[in-house]
């Protein structure tokens, strides 16, 4: 079996990951272009990030020599619409219908992901999340996006990793900056309005539009740590509270039921106001998109407080319901994160027994240290094997599953050019694209096509029927 001939072959980024120009154009603040985080990490200039927004032209047109079919990025909400609601800035509009006809050019399909972290900063300031009328400010935002953009794009993502939002609501500007009694249930409250506004948008996109919708969390499968009953039931708490929460929800429009009573035992039951649950049932996606990065294992709660390090793919725990552990026959990366391509296969066959639906891989990848050095031709490169490697083993895992019956329609891996990391700063890098900066140093901001580029091109060029 084959990758389907009209599959969708690209990379992902995300709006502030990447465009800069954060403040210029008559863009608003986002939470993540405060987050402390940036500064933690050293990157303190989201203001340039990888200067996409001014060099889009010059990277779409590396896209296109790579053979890309699709192009996934996100529409920055406070470009649109600086405050949050409101008044729209005219200049954001027409910066993406620029980013639009470039892509329509070279014959790349947009799959455009509405909101990816960047809630904009004037709606946090009012509660954000927590706040019941966020939900209207999604609609509203949505509504401009499809009568501006609703003829042009055919595959609209709703929200960006909902559940990391959730589950790792401190370092994606999601937990409240005000005080709240109960920061859990705040967040659990947060992830219901995210819910009944997502629901909302699929049904306003349906009927603005012929455009299809889904959904874009994080999902990993969980495995047990031994075949001990109480870690199965562990893992199956975990894959619960981390996937089956959101995409239940998305896809059936209901809550989990083990998600339901792990929020009932910890008093986090969110406000449910009349006609939420209708809503939530007639909003029905195209398509389930996913990131994937690698699977988790868990182990029976011991109840003790967690010292791991916690990121989007590390040291989740929820005392009581699971805890992770390591899963000592997988390698990791330079970062700790596990690397899991047959459980990629895995992953896919889960989401697709459990819904369905068909599916399309929105990022996936390595991040790495890389270094420039001199190629063959005295221009700069990264001979990123390590990238390929990954790259490759998880794309052959994707084909098995294609063979085991999955709908897979696209694989958009993470990240088309070198982009700020969520939460380790410029260095650790993903793209096929090389973007000469540093945490400091601006650099000439310079593009250098890396090994992977390459390689990439010509695993597009063949369709997929050849990895070397
Ligand atoms: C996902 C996010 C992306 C991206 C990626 C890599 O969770 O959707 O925005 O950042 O992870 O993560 P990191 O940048 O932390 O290495």
């Amino acid at each position: 079996m084959m990758f389907p001939n009209n599959f969708l072959w690209g990379a992902s980024t995300s709006a502030y990951q990447c465009e800069g120009a954060a403040t210029s154009y008559g863009k608003g603040l986002s939470v993540m272009d405060v987050s402390s985080v940036f500064q933690e990490c050293g990157v303190t200039d989201v203001e340039v990030a990888s200067d996409h927004y001014h060099r889009f032209i010059e990277d779409i047109s590396l896209m296109a020599e790579m053979g890309f079919k699709a192009y996934r990025f996100s529409v920055s909400w406070s470009r649109i619409l600086p405050n949050g609601i409101g008044e729209v800035n005219e200049e954001g509009i027409a910066h993406y219908h620029r980013v639009l006809d470039e892509l329509e050019k070279h014959h790349i399909e947009p799959i455009v992901t509405m909101y990816h972290f960047d809630l904009p900063l004037a709606l946090q300031d009012k509660g954000g999340w927590s706040n019941r009328s966020t939900i209207d400010a999604f609609t509203e935002y949505a509504s401009v996006l499809f009568s501006h953009f609703g003829d042009r794009i055919k595959y609209w993502l709703t929200i960006n990793e909902q559940n990391m939002m959730i589950i790792h609501g401190d370092a994606l500007g999601t937990s409240s900056h005000r005080k709240v009694n109960n920061e859990k249930k705040d967040l659990y409250q947060q992830n219901h309005h995210m819910l009944v506004a997502q629901a909302k948008v699929m049904q306003l996109c349906h009927k603005m539009t012929d455009a299809k919708i889904g959904p874009a969390p994080n999902i990993s499968s969980v495995y047990p740590a031994t075949p001990h009953p109480d870690d199965m039931l562990a893992a199956s708490n975990a894959s619960a509270i981390r996937n089956w929460l959101y995409l239940d929800a998305a896809v059936f429009g209901k809550y989990n039921s083990i998600a339901w009573s792990f929020m009932e035992s910890e008093g986090i039951i969110p406000d449910i106001h009349e006609g939420d649950m209708e809503v939530l049932k007639s909003a029905q996606p195209d398509f389930i998109a996913f990131n994937y990065y690698s699977n988790m294992t868990v182990q029976r709660s011991r109840g003790e407080s967690i010292t791991q390090v916690k990121d989007q793919q590390m040291g989740e725990s929820e005392p009581g319901y699971f805890e992770s552990v390591p899963n000592h026959t997988l390698n990791k990366n330079e970062y700790g994160w596990e690397i899991d391509p047959i459980g990629f296969r895995y992953c896919l066959r889960e989401v697709w027994d459990r819904y369905s639906l068909p599916m399309i891989v929105t990022e996936n990848g390595l991040g790495a240290k890389d270094i420039l050095v001199i190629g063959d031709d005295n221009i700069p490169t990264v001979i990123d094997d390590y990238r390929i490697d990954y790259l490759r083993a998880h794309i052959k895992q994707m084909r098995l599953a294609i063979e085991d019956g999955c709908d897979v329609f696209g694989y958009c891996p993470w990240s088309a050019i070198d982009l700020v990391s969520t939460h380790q700063g410029m260095n650790k890098r993903y793209g096929f694209i090389y973007v000469n900066r540093d945490e400091f140093d601006l650099k000439d901001l310079a593009r250098y096509k890396k090994k992977s580029f390459y390689w990439y091109q010509s695993v597009i060029s063949k369709n997929g029927t050849s990895l070397d």
